[in-house]
């Protein structure tokens, strides 16, 4: 190739990424400030230091919460620790969240938990408990656990690897082997995923999963991360970061999704949650991406807590319940509620629990 033509290629090329950034940039408000809000009665939960990605509650106040995940790129402050599940019961004034025993011949050495799911037997009441587990860096799994509440013990009894789970972000069960998940075709690493976004492909996808049926079931996100299901189980809903959308999709008896609306919001949105009594929409979001990308004690990246009421209304209520600059609570990533009780889990920092009024 001429030396001329190379230049001109690679000009062409820089002006065409310079072009992406800005767009990114603009579009995904990157830098925004925070403007604070405040809640009463909130505290930092005892012995979390190290992230809690995802939060779950089971119907009688007691809460899954995964810490300590480890991700290609992803800042953490224990690199070696092992990640771990912890239990807290919101029925108990003095909150105390103990690290969940889990049952003999699981790798705990490896163990990077990341997004969870419930879902529960109606015949019996087992509860099972999906966990996104990232053992090996760039490998994704879904480990499926039965919990013991009189012996405080999370029995492993399945390890689900496909495929089509290629990079698995969050789940949502659906049976006592089946689940929804968000997955990237492609890419594992989070930088990688940043240039992902970047460019703006949309690379990301919503897998059924069940032992005798695996597909695809929605994709063109341009970041599907935090998917959660609807009270009456007609729904599925499915954050997009970077697109900063919720997407609502409608679920069939064949278990395929299809399309209903996509609500644009200002924030990064991540994991989402749907609050047992209203069915309101919560989720962590990100105020500063970038702060998340490159960490810094003395500029750390902000929290902010979401909530949109009425989605399947003309006119859904979008509130930004909490904000924080990143002094109290750094990187949110989720918001569960449960009967005025308001947990914040982040991706590295620590957990956040409010009483609402
Ligand atoms: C599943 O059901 C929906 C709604 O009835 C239908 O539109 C769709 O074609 C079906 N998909 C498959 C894969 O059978
Ligand atoms: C379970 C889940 O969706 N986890 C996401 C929550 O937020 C972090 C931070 O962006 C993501 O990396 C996780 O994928």
């Amino acid at each position: 190739m001429g030396k001329l033509l190379k230049i001109t290629l690679i000009g062409v090329a820089l002006a065409l990424l310079g072009e992406r950034i800005a767009h990114f940039m603009h579009r995904n408000v990157m830098f925004r400030e925070i403007e604070p809000v405040e809640l009463p009665n909130c505290q930092l939960l005892n012995g979390i230091e190290y992230g809690s990605e995802d939060i779950e509650i089971l119907p009688n106040g007691l809460a899954f919460i995964s810490s300590g995940l480890k991700y290609p790129g992803m800042f953490s402050f224990a690199p070696n620790r092992p990640g771990e599940i912890f239990l807290l019961d919101l029925n108990d004034e003095h909150l105390r969240p103990s690290s969940l025993r889990i049952s003999r011949g699981f790798d705990l050495s490896s163990f990077s938990p990341h997004g969870l799911s419930i879902y529960i037997d109606e015949n019996d009441d087992t509860v099972y408990l999906f966990v996104v587990n990232h053992p090996h860096i760039s490998k994704s799994t879904v480990e499926i656990f039965k919990f013991v509440e009189d012996e405080n013990v999370l029995v492993h009894l399945k390890t689900i690897k496909h495929a089509a789970l290629y990079s698995v972000n969050d789940i949502v069960a659906v049976g006592p082997e089946s689940f929804y998940a968000t997955n990237d075709h492609y890419v594992t690493d989070f930088i990688l995923r940043f240039v992902e976004m970047l460019v703006g492909l949309r690379w990301t996808n919503v897998v059924y999963y069940s032992p005798s049926d695996v597909r695809e079931v929605a994709t063109g996100f341009y970041s599907a991360n935090g998917i959660a299901m609807s009270n009456d189980k007609r729904f599925i809903y499915v954050a997009d970061v970077t697109g900063k959308t919720i997407n609502v999709l409608e679920k069939h008896a064949n278990w395929s999704l299809s399309p209903v609306k996509v609500l644009q919001l200002e924030a990064l949105l991540d994991n989402l949650s749907v609050d047992p009594i209203t069915g309101d929409i919560w989720t962590g979001a990100h105020p500063n991406g970038l702060k998340l990308f490159k960490y810094s004690a003395e500029d750390p990246p902000g929290s902010e807590v979401i909530r949109v009421q009425n989605i399947h209304s003309d006119n859904p209520v979008v509130t930004t319940v909490y904000a924080n600059d990143g002094s109290v609570l750094q990187g949110s990533t989720c918001a569960n509620v449960w009967e005025k009780n308001l947990l914040v889990g982040t991706v590295f920092h620590k957990a956040l629990h409010c009483k609402l009024e």
